[in-house]
């Protein structure tokens, strides 16, 4: 067939008419959509008839919370948006967590809710749920289709505002007569916001005070957040740290971005970061944030916030920028497009080298520290045993509490997008299902879901789909028969009264994981705990491990809350030890 045959073809393909359900099968063809997370219901039948029809790869989760966090975790691996599709009323309502937690961590998603027909919007129908106002403040933007002409510019529109600027997730709430009513389907339009132009490229202007900024500088640090990742920047990170010789550090959910064997890594920031780099971002004289927006969690008490420094901030969304941190030099940008523009200034270098050294002999005197202890497992022993069985190449996704920070301070990343964390929501039960769209994503990567015995029962059910989909994911419990995290805030600010954290009496997770068809192995010594990691990453297809960890552990060193950064607890020195 000729060229324009093809194209000829193609149009008439994109303007065809068609019912809404099977238009948006056709639009998730358009954007090349691999995988659909969804949980269907009787607001969507017409669209679940139509994909049934197209056999479109559905996954179906048992929760559409698990649904809406495996997309997250899809698209945090991918950097391509997650698809969720759930129905009316209590489905749309269960995704509401992760749309929230997409929205704090800027995650791109594309998510369709079913909605009662229009005629009876209003009148508390059947599973009807004002689904457009409940997630007005929790999605970057949302729509409710109220005619079927609209349904091809609304979906174009939706996955672009998805994955441009500062990506977010976008929910399109569709009426069950607009699914079945036919319409012309023109995918063949250039989407038209005027409202919506995100800024990509850097003022020279700013750049250029920038780069004055950082050639005067005595102590300059670089804070990398999760922006270096969406825009793909870590090759320029790194080429612009070497070339001006500026130290980084990075945010929770910056990790990766910058290599974490590089000399010039700090390790990460905030309320349980390492030592130096709290300390340098309490001495640095400039501090230059790239994609990071100064959550409380990395800052600390704002009054000891970098109070010595001049503050650059290189952000896509103008919003963050002098939100919570008063900034010097705004730089309105995507990461990479700044950066480039950084390097190839080649500025004046900043005389870092007593700064450095400085630097150097913090990283040597207060690395992390854990007293190692026979006979049990030490939480961040098994951490750093699970680094070195995964030759630290694992995608990691994690739940949220104490094990989480092990995760982070002790799985070193050298790569990006090999991190998966619920950071600014916080959300217990993410780790398992993220892990499903992370493996999906990269199919031939090792990934390792570190979890809580608290969170990992919130969203368990879908090891059914782990079983279902042979998807040869590691689940690792951190089980310290309690809410962790709490309990340690318990411990420290409330005088030990452990009111409702701790959970002596946790179901058998191994007979779970046997009762979902799939292995689960148990240790409670160190020893054991190196003989099940070695039986479990021999085996091809997914396993539970149950690590019975040492119970009264605390995760150190924490910065409490209302406290600078420089005020850290729980720092030990350590002369000679480099862990
Ligand atoms: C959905 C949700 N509910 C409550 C919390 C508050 N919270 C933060 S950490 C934590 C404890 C988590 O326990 P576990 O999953 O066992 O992890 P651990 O801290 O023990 O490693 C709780 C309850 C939360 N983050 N998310
Ligand atoms: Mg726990």
């Amino acid at each position: 067939m000729t060229k324009m045959k093809v194209e000829e073809q193609e149009k008439a393909r994109t303007k065809a008419r068609m019912s809404g359900s099977l238009m948006l099968i056709e639009a998730l063809k358009e954007e090349k959509v691999e995988v659909i997370f969804g949980y269907p219901g009787g607001a969507v039948l017409p669209l679940y008839d139509e994909l049934y029809k197209a056999g479109v790869f559905h996954v179906l989760t048992r929760h559409e919370q698990g649904a809406i966090h495996a997309a997250e975790g899809y698209a945090r691996i991918s950097g391509k948006p997650g698809v969720v599709i759930a129905t009316s009323g209590p489905g749309a309502t269960n995704i509401v967590t992760g749309l929230t937690d997409a929205m704090m961590d800027s995650l791109p998603l594309v998510v369709f809710t079913g909605q009662v027909a229009t005629s009876v919007i209003g009148s508390d129908a059947f599973q009807e749920a004002d689904v457009v106002g409940i997630t007005m403040p929790i999605t970057k933007h949302n729509y409710q289709v109220r005619d079927i002409s609209e349904l091809p510019r609304i979906i174009k529109e939706a996955f672009h505002i998805a994955t441009t600027g500062r990506p977010g997730p976008v929910l399109i709430d569709i009426p069950k007569d607009i699914t079945t009513a036919e319409g012309e389907f023109d995918y063949d339009q250039d989407v038209h916001l005027p409202g919506y132009q995100p800024t990509t490229q850097p003022n020279h202007w700013q750049i250029r005070r920038l780069v004055e900024a950082v050639s005067q500088s005595k102590r300059p640090v670089i804070l990398a957040g999760a922006g270096v990742l969406h825009a793909n920047a870590s090759n320029e990170l790194r080429q612009y740290a070497e070339q001006q010789n500026i130290p980084v550090i990075h945010t929770l959910l910056g990790l990766g971005g910058f290599p974490a064997d590089h000399p010039l890594f700090l390790g990460m920031a905030g309320m349980h970061g390492t030592y130096t780099a709290n300390m340098a971002l309490y001495e640095c004289d400039l501090l230059i944030n790239i994609g990071a927006r100064f959550d409380d969690r990395v800052t600390g008490n704002l009054k000891y916030f970098a109070p010595k420094a001049t503050v650059a901030h290189i952000d896509i969304d103008p919003a963050e920028i002098g939100k919570n941190v008063p900034t010097k030099i705004p730089i309105v940008s995507d990461a990479k497009a700044a950066l480039q523009e950084l390097i190839a200034q080649q500025g004046k270098p900043a005389d870092t080298a007593a700064w450095l050294e400085q630097l150097d002999e913090w990283k040597r005197r207060f690395p992390l520290h854990y007293e190692p202890e026979a006979g049990t497992i030490k939480p961040q022993k098994l951490i750093e045993m699970i680094y070195e069985m995964t030759n630290g190449e694992a995608i990691v996704t994690t739940d949220v509490g104490q094990h989480q920070m092990w995760a982070a301070q002790y799985y070193k990343f050298n790569r990006p997008h090999r991190w998966v964390t619920s950071g600014g929501l916080g959300t217990m039960g993410f780790g398992l299902p993220a892990a499903i769209g992370a493996q999906l994503a990269d199919r031939s990567a090792t990934v390792v879901s570190i979890v809580g015995d608290g969170g990992f029962q919130m969203t368990f059910q879908e090891l059914s789909v782990i079983q279902e989909l042979r998807l040869p994911i590691k689940i690792v419990i951190v089980n310290n028969q309690a809410l962790g995290m709490v309990r340690q805030w318990q411990e420290l600010f409330y005088d030990k009264r452990y009111s409702h954290s701790l959970i002596p009496n946790q179901p058998d997770f191994v007979k779970l994981a046997e009762a979902y068809g799939m292995p689960g192995l148990r240790a409670k010594t160190e020893a054991e705990a190196a003989e099940v990691l070695k039986q479990a990453f021999a085996m091809d297809g997914p396993v539970l491990l149950d690590f019975h960890v040492r119970a009264d552990e605390n995760v150190y060193p924490m910065v409490a809350p209302g406290k600078g950064l420089h005020e850290m607890v729980g720092v030990k020195a350590c002369e000679e030890s480099s862990r």
